[in-house]
């Protein structure tokens, strides 16, 4: 962008990209420092992944009330949530009353897209380009652009020639959808394809699941919230914020102090089959502290959910496909269901084991695979994300010296506190690399992340400072730090959205952040109380 067209581009102190969870927060908060903020949203609403992912089922993995804003006395005695575990249209009405509440769609344009953002080191600002050709220019630039909002479709020879109707979860149509008298393709079982599939095997022509890898599925055991439930959940606000705080996850579960075997196999399964009748997370992250790091304490608890699943699959063969066996429990997100083993009791619910008969491409009609040729009205890709890295380097994002993001980060993605990276000066980044919300109940971390970026950008004011850059040898020791302790756990062992290895040709590395969520926050404070260590202020 030169210089003649961005004199006549509207300036501003901020551009947030993205209006979800985090996005909207930042506009509370960088307005009430009184900057000014321009917001672009590709969505033609606020909400961020509510907004999206409105796929049947849809709903919370993290128990309702423990996901909303914190940081608000009076959205916490206003909003009552209806669910345990809420679903989309709720969640999407609660991030819509939440705008409404502080008037914040005000300084967003909507259907914007960012195409670009360019780093003017001469005026330390940031120009930035929307698809559509709006521009606008700011000291900071903040990215909320979500940890799975970048969707990924796998690419299958024919796609072009299928004369039946595609789409990805999280572009689910807006319109009705009725499948009642349709047959229908979903590719994937990750967490989305697990509530989706519950959701739509109940009213479905005919339905075929084409699965890569099973995964170890717990009961959700959501419920409608009574009114005593509501008064007792209202009462604890102050309490239970606090403890997802120093939880691992940010979620109300953790782990329990003791390992596998400091039991007996009794009591061992006994306390296997007491959190898998609790809700939400209990069973994962509020199992024994070494199943994320021991191979053997972890197959007995995969043994566990294996046995569960057979109990529960009429047809044992396909009991065994469910049934995951080549890779740790709980080394990928948890799918949480509520129905989801049933749904293949159903005569019109048919599971294809890809690693069998893989596909081949697309005909005409449907799917070709290397068995024969299934016809499809609507084929539905439930094939995940390119996750944490994806919805950044799909802006061409250049910093200082014309450095490209996206090739900066081709090799190894790093930011320092996950927050900011080395040549990209005032960009600030909530659910990007090695940041604490890649592997949290999200909302906990980005309410950290926001405050955390928002004091800072206080911080600078205050202080005369229009320049803020991670330094290099803080970057180097946060990503050393943070991958070490990823290569403690399974984690780093399997391949999922946390490896970047769903991705055909993305760098498999560990993309998240494992070191518990107290310790994150501890890191951030420490660097703030001593003037923002690790970054160099100008
Ligand atoms: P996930 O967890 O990445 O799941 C994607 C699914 O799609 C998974 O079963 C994949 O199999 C499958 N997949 C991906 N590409 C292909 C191809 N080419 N062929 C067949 N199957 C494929 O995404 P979700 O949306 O379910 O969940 C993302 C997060 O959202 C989740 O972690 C929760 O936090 C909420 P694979 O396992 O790679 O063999």
């Amino acid at each position: 962008m030169n210089e003649s067209i961005s004199n006549d581009v509207e300036r501003f102190d901020a551009i947030v990209i993205g209006a979800g969870v985090a996005g909207l927060y930042f506009h509370y908060r960088l307005r009430k420092l009184g900057l000014s903020v321009r917001g672009f949203e590709a969505g033609s609403g606020v909400g961020g992944t509510w907004y999206w992912n409105r796929y049947p089922g849809a709903r919370f993995d993290s128990e309702s009330y423990s996901y909303g804003y914190s940081f608000s006395q009076e959205i916490l005695d206003e909003w009552q949530w209806s669910e345990h575990f809420s679903g989309q249209p709720e969640n999407e009405r609660y991030l819509n009353f939440v705008a409404d509440k502080f008037d914040l769609r005000r300084d967003i344009h909507f259907n914007a897209r960012v195409a670009s953002a360019v780093f003017d080191s001469v005026n330390r600002i940031w120009r930035v380009e929307t698809e559509s050709g709006e521009r606008a220019s700011a000291r900071f630039l903040i990215q909320a652009t979500g940890v799975l909002s970048a969707p990924y479709i796998p690419t299958i020879e024919g796609a072009d020639h299928y004369r039946g109707e595609t789409w990805h979860t999280s572009t689910w149509p807006r319109r009705a959808v009725d499948l009642s008298d349709k047959r229908v393709g979903v590719i994937g079982t990750g967490a989305t394809a697990v509530q989706m599939i519950t959701e739509i095997s109940k009213n479905i022509g005919d339905l075929t699941v084409f699965q890569r890898t099973p995964n170890y599925c717990k009961p959700l055991f959501n419920s409608k919230i009574t009114p005593e439930e509501q008064i007792n959940i209202k009462a604890s606000y102050p309490e239970m914020f606090a403890r997802c705080n120093s939880t691992f996850g940010g979620f109300l579960h953790d782990f329990d102090e003791r390992k596998v075997f400091d039991v007996s196999a009794e009591e061992r399964t006994a306390f296997y089959e007491k959190t898998w009748n609790e809700k939400g997370f209990a069973f994962w992250l509020g199992c024994f502290s070494d199943i994320l790091t021991d191979v053997a304490a972890n197959e007995t608890v995969a043994e566990f959910v294996r046995k569960k699943i057979r109990e529960r699959v009429n047809d044992p063969e396909v009991a065994e496909l469910l049934a995951p066996k080549c890779h740790p429990f709980g080394t990928k997100r948890q799918p949480m269901e509520s129905g989801y083993y049933e749904a293949y009791n159903r005569e019109n619910v048919h599971l294809i084991d890809l690693h069998k008969t893989p596909i081949e491409r697309f005909t005409e009609k449907g799917l070709q695979t290397t068995d024969k040729e299934y016809e499809f009205d609507i084929v539905i890709y439930a094939t995940g994300f390119d996750a944490v890295t994806g919805a950044l380097t799909r802006i061409d994002i250049r910093g200082e010296n014309g450095a490209v993001l996206k090739d900066r980060w081709h090799e190894s993605p790093s930011a320092y506190l996950g927050m900011c990276t080395v040549g990209f000066p005032n960009m600030f980044i909530t659910g990007g690399p090695h940041n604490s919300s890649s592997f949290c109940n999200i909302p906990r971390c980005l309410e950290q992340n926001v405050e955390w970026i928002t004091d800072c950008i206080a911080y600078m004011q205050a202080h005369g400072h229009t320049r803020i850059e991670a330094n290099q040898d803080a970057e180097d020791a946060w990503t050393d730090f943070v991958l070490k302790s990823a290569d403690e756990t399974l984690l780093t062992k399997v391949d999922n959205w946390f490896m970047g290895s769903n991705i055909p040709g993305k760098k498999r590395v560990f993309l998240n952040y494992v070191g518990g969520v107290p310790l994150f926050r501890e890191r951030c404070d420490e660097s703030a109380a001593n003037g923002y260590a690790g970054f160099t202020l100008a």
